[in-house]
């Protein structure tokens, strides 16, 4: 078979339902071999971001990986965004990308879309990534990609192979895909950990978005209650637990409110985290769990260092602590309580705390939130109770502005049967909003919350508080939201009364199955949720 039957059809094996791709002349056989392949639908995107949006939201959604196929050079630098985010996220993305002529990789000839070294490029956000240069080779390779983003900590990947590789007929033998097992944590240091917490007085939990990645949900809960401790979420730990059980105090993401409950810890069990932000103190005593080792202590020095899979490890140290703990004296009414004063401070700051509690009205149970950098979401962050795993999305530390509406339509992608809603401001929309025609396209429908202060208004309060309101660049001036999303033949609404959306969005959601929604809130710029 040539080198593009072979990528497809192992594609296949992996169990790869659809690719986000952009293409162009180094992928034309790959796409050939594509028309032949009824298993994968190709969603075209208008710009390589979107592919690695997509294909993120796609994945940390559905679980498994996301694909997105893009031309060398300009199209993995358009793509490269995606990646980081993805890399950030710790989400399972590949990246297929094509590569100049076989005899001029590496040589600067100055072939279409060249750049010396694609690989240098993907390095730094990728977990590994290879060049392949034979059609035998390629299955081996996507095997090996597969492997690497479901074995350990999840992150993107990324293939490169040159268009003859894709043309030329070899002799080529497809794999079966690999096997991957969850390994657990030493049981020895498991039964330290349950020592340790069994024998404190205020535990902490603190749940990174390894607890989501991971299916850890149900062990956290079980050792958690066991504890009675209270448990606060990273923001990507959102989902990590329901923010309904009594013992959830809300998420830990630069919200210096919840301090207090992390200062009078005694002993900190932080799972599936690097800690960046949760400032313990020197007598604090650490677990820390988490599938990669390198993260362990990155932030405070681990008293007992869990490597493994978080819910392997979490089922051991529920087993360990139901020989060690009974009946702990409960925490919920402290848990409670600062919940509630979290909530009061966060309400007095302005009216976003507010607008956050009328999201979270209109969006359903099932439905699935998408974050871009925007100050709503950012008060989301804090504010907006998740109930169940892959139900909420950011871009935890790359702050990725523009992410949100591209990844929304890989989350619907992957959950055609439930609401997506993403919420950005009027700068970050505009940095990808054409796939709407995507949207529009593919029947992928979505609602989007457009919070519109005519400004990058993050940028803008810094200069109106910290540069004595010396403003430069941090102005917009906007489409009209309702035409434009209409032009695309998606629905526009605009919404002068916040009071009205969380009916609005009802409806929007209700719509969904047939069509895309912009709801555009014009507001005035908001002050600061930190
Ligand atoms: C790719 C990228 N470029 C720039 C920034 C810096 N940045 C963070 S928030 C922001 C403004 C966002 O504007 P908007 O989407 O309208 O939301 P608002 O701040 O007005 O709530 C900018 C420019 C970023 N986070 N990411
Ligand atoms: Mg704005």
């Amino acid at each position: 078979m040539t080198g593009g039957q072979a990528l497809a059809r192992q594609l296949v094996n992996e169990g790869v339902e659809v690719i986000f791709g952009l293409p162009g002349d180094q992928l034309m056989a790959a796409l050939d071999a594509l028309v032949d392949t009824p298993e994968i639908r190709y969603i075209v995107t208008r710009h390589e971001q979107g592919t690695t949006y997509m294909a993120d939201g796609y994945a940390r959604t559905s679980g498994r990986p996301g694909v997105a196929m893009v031309v060398p050079g300009v199209g993995v630098y358009n793509a490269a965004t995606g990646l980081a985010t993805a890399y950030a996220c710790s989400s399972p993305v590949l990246l297929l990308a094509g590569q100049v002529n076989r005899h001029g990789i590496g040589k600067d000839l100055g072939l279409l879309h060249d750049i010396h070294d694609q690989l240098d490029v993907v390095r730094p956000i990728t977990k590994w990534a290879e060049r392949v240069l034979e059609p035998h080779a390629i299955p081996a390779a996507v095997r090996q990609a597969f492997f690497e983003m479901a074995s350990g900590r999840p992150r993107p990947t990324e293939i490169e192979i040159p268009p003859e590789t894709f043309i030329e007929s070899e002799e080529v033998t497809l794999l079966r895909r690999a096997d991957v097992a969850p390994i657990a944590a030493d049981p020895e240091l498991v039964d330290q950990a349950a020592d340790l917490l069994a024998a404190s007085k205020s535990p902490v939990v603190i749940a990174g978005g390894g607890v989501v990645l991971g299916g850890a949900t149900e062990g956290l809960r079980a050792v958690v209650e066991l504890l009675s401790s209270p448990v606060l979420t990273t923001r990507e730990g959102k989902g990590a637990i329901d923010d309904r059980n009594p013992l959830s105090v809300g998420t830990a993401w630069v919200n210096r409110r919840v301090q207090p409950l992390i200062d009078a810890a005694d002993v900190v069990l932080a799972v599936g985290t690097r800690g960046q932000g949760m400032n313990l103190t020197k007598g604090q005593r650490l677990i820390h769990l988490d599938v990669d080792p390198d993260q362990i202590g990155r932030n405070h020095p681990a008293e007992i260092a869990l490597a493994g899979d978080a819910a392997a490890t979490l089922a051991l140290l529920e087993e360990a602590l139901r020989e060690r703990v009974h009946q702990r004296p409960s925490r919920t009414e402290e848990a409670t309580a600062l919940r509630q004063s979290v909530g009061e401070q966060l309400r007095a700051i302005g009216p976003a705390a507010h607008m956050v509690e009328l999201l979270r009205q209109g969006v359903p149970e099932d439905g699935i939130l998408v974050c871009d950098t925007t100050t709503v979401a950012y008060m989301c962050h804090m504010h907006y109770p998740v109930y169940a795993p892959r139900t909420y999305l950011s871009t935890s530390y790359m702050g990725t502005l523009g992410f949100g509406y591209p990844a929304s339509l890989g989350v619907k992608v992957a959950a055609p049967d439930r609401p997506v809603v993403t919420v950005t401001g009027d700068g970050g929309f505009l940095f990808a909003a054409t796939e709407l025609a995507t949207a529009v396209q593919h029947g992928i429908h979505t609602v989007t919350i457009v919070f519109d202060d005519n400004a990058y208004g993050n940028s803008n309060r810094d200069q109106r508080e910290k540069y004595h309101g010396r403003e430069l660049g941090t102005a917009l001036r906007n489409p009209d939201w309702v035409a434009f999303a209409r032009s695309f033949g998606a629905e526009g609404i605009k919404v002068d009364d916040v009071e009205k959306l969380p009916a609005v969005l009802g409806d929007a959601i209700a719509a969904s199955s047939e069509t895309s929604t912009v709801i555009a809130v014009p507001m005035d710029r908001l002050p600061s949720p930190f």
